[in-house]
């Protein structure tokens, strides 16, 4: 489907979801032993869960964190990284995961739509400051020198990060890309239709099929780390 058209495609927005990480050995949400198996989601992932026990939430997003130090980006990873060095029209790579490993795969240009884990939010002067060590012990804010830090995540029921330039550039995109995401968590679950709806073609690459398959033009079902370099490959030679 694509043959022939990515000589007239100029800008491109890539969403990615936890798929893409999967090979690189971290759990995607929905999966059997994922992250929600052990932990409920109303209780992990929600404003309401952090205000009921916030050492459980704390606790759990510092061992998240800690974890990305045993994890390596995969070749899905670097290749989005090569289309983002080679690709000579304009691209913007939305992430709805937490990890880094878009960045210490070599993209410069990351959009992480719900928020990172290497991240705190002050919940009260609201600033975002870098952060690699724990929370558990609740250490002052870089900026307020107040104890009151959590997740610089988006939570059910909070608003994603990057909105308004999200939906401008899925206005003018000519492809709109979904890697390894289910489709079953809105808005990202709804970009698909929106960049229809303003004319761009439309791609999911996916090990199988997503609640949003439908949506697409086209659908490719197999691994992250072989379908997105074999893509990547196929615009770059168009
Ligand atoms: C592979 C693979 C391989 C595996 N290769 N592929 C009713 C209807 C509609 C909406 C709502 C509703 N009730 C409430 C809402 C809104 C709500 C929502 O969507 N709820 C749903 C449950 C219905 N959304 C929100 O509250 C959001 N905010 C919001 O809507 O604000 C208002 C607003 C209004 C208007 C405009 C804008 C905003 C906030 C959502 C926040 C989500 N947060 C989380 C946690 C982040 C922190 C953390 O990590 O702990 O984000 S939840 C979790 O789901 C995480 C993920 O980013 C997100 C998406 O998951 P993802 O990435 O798709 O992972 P999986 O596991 O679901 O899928 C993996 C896929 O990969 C699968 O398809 C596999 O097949 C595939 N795969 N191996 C390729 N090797």
């Amino acid at each position: 489907m694509l043959e022939g058209l990515m000589a007239e495609i100029g800008r491109i927005v890539i969403l990615t979801g936890a798929g893409i990480s999967a090979e690189s050995g971290i759990d995607t949400f929905r999966s059997a032993g994922g992250l929600w198996e052990q932990h409920r989601v109303e209780d992990v992932a929600t404003p309401e869960g952090f205000a009921r026990n916030p050492n459980l939430v704390l606790n759990f997003y510092d061992m998240r964190r800690a974890a990305l130090a045993n994890v390596a980006p995969n070749p899905a990873h670097s290749a989005l990284a090569r289309l983002e060095r080679e690709f000579s029209g304009e691209l913007l790579l939305v992430t709805q995961n937490v990890d880094d490993l878009h960045e210490r795969g070599g993209s410069a240009r990351v959009l992480h739509m719900h928020g990172e884990l290497k991240s705190a939010l002050c919940t009260a002067c609201e600033m975002r400051s870098p952060w690699h060590t724990t929370m558990i012990d609740r250490p002052p804010c870089p900026v307020c020198r107040a104890p009151t830090l959590r997740p610089d995540v988006v939570w059910f029921g909070e608003m994603p990060y990057e909105m308004g330039r999200i939906y401008r550039a899925l206005e003018t995109c000519d492809l709109f890309v979904s890697i390894g995401t289910s489709g079953a968590v809105y808005p990202a679950a709804g970009f698909v239709q929106e960049a229809r709806a303003n004319g761009a073609r439309t791609l999911e690459l996916n090990l199988e099929p997503s609640e949003g398959s439908r949506c697409f033009h086209e659908t490719r079902h197999g691994p992250a780390s072989v379908l997105v370099p074999q893509w990547v490959e196929e615009v770059l030679d168009a």
